[in-house]
């Protein structure tokens, strides 16, 4: 199917334009708003903290123009459990813009808890392995017991990931005074990011219990949570607590938290 055959069948679902378009929208108003609320923001911890933030609806409306214009999807031949392959419509273009926004949600979250270098960087390479093969899950035809693995191979990194976020991060964020907005943030990132993989699962990507459209709509409302609602609540809480960010003497290669022997 060419590009502009892709486009017409997109916008012929209108719900699944919906799903689209109202991202795209959400993403514009946020990158504006941020702009605005980071106007004023002189700590280059902070300003970090923002630039990093408002990369989110900025690959964000980038991933959903890719998506809106058929440039990132594409039918694919679906082996589904039972023996049967179906030609389903695959949304690939959102695991690879993944790989570019949620770093960023990550390094957001570890500038904010002040992690150190080697947490940051492990929480972020674990999460571009997830994205990655993530994508080589949603587009390998050739067996569904390879697609599976693939998965779980996603499954894999995505766990180191929730360990940073659960285990290692909290400590860092009490030391550095920002516990109490670190642990709002956690939980709605770890609650949310669990959607994904479940609904990959659920979806015309895994066991195909869901349409593609209904999918689609998955993905762009855990993205409202996981992005929009997520990073505003971390901006509004930076601006106004620059000295907090400012006053963190960590983010070398050594432990913020004192060793625990
Ligand atoms: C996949 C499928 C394979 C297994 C796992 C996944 C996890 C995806 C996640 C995505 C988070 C996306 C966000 C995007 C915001 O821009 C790739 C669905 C574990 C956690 C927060």
């Amino acid at each position: 199917m060419t590009q502009g055959e892709l486009f017409q069948e997109i916008a012929a679902n209108q719900s699944l334009s919906l799903s689209f378009w109202s991202n795209i929208a959400l993403a514009g108003l946020s990158i504006l708003l941020f702009v605005y609320m980071g106007r004023n923001v002189e700590d280059p911890r902070s300003q970090l903290i923002f630039v990093a933030t408002l990369m989110v609806p900025l690959v964000s409306i980038s991933s959903y123009t890719g998506l809106v214009s058929g440039l990132t999807v594409g039918f694919v031949d679906v082996p589904y459990p039972g023996g049967g392959t179906e030609e389903a419509l695959i949304m690939w273009g959102r695991y690879l813009t993944w790989a570019f926004s949620t770093p960023m949600i990550l390094t957001a979250l570890g500038l904010l808890a002040g992690s150190n270098l080697t947490k940051i960087f492990t929480a972020v390479v674990m999460d571009i392995g997830m994205c990655v093969t993530g994508l080589a899950a949603a587009l390998t035809t050739s067996s569904l017991a390879l697609r599976w693995f693939w998965y779980f191979i996603s499954c894999a990194f995505f766990l180191a990931v929730i360990y940073v976020l659960l285990y290692e991060w909290p400590d860092d964020a009490a030391a550095a005074g920002t516990s109490e907005i670190f642990g709002t943030l956690k939980t709605l990132t770890v609650v949310l990011w669990f959607g994904y993989p479940i609904f990959w699962a659920l979806g015309s990507e895994g066991l195909n219990v869901l349409t593609t459209t209904q999918t689609s709509w998955a993905y762009s409302l855990l993205d409202i949570g996981a992005k929009y609602f997520f990073a505003y609540l971390l901006l509004r809480w930076v601006a106004a607590n620059e000295s907090i960010i400012g006053s963190v003497t960590s983010g070398g290669l050594g432990s913020a938290t004192p060793a625990d022997d």
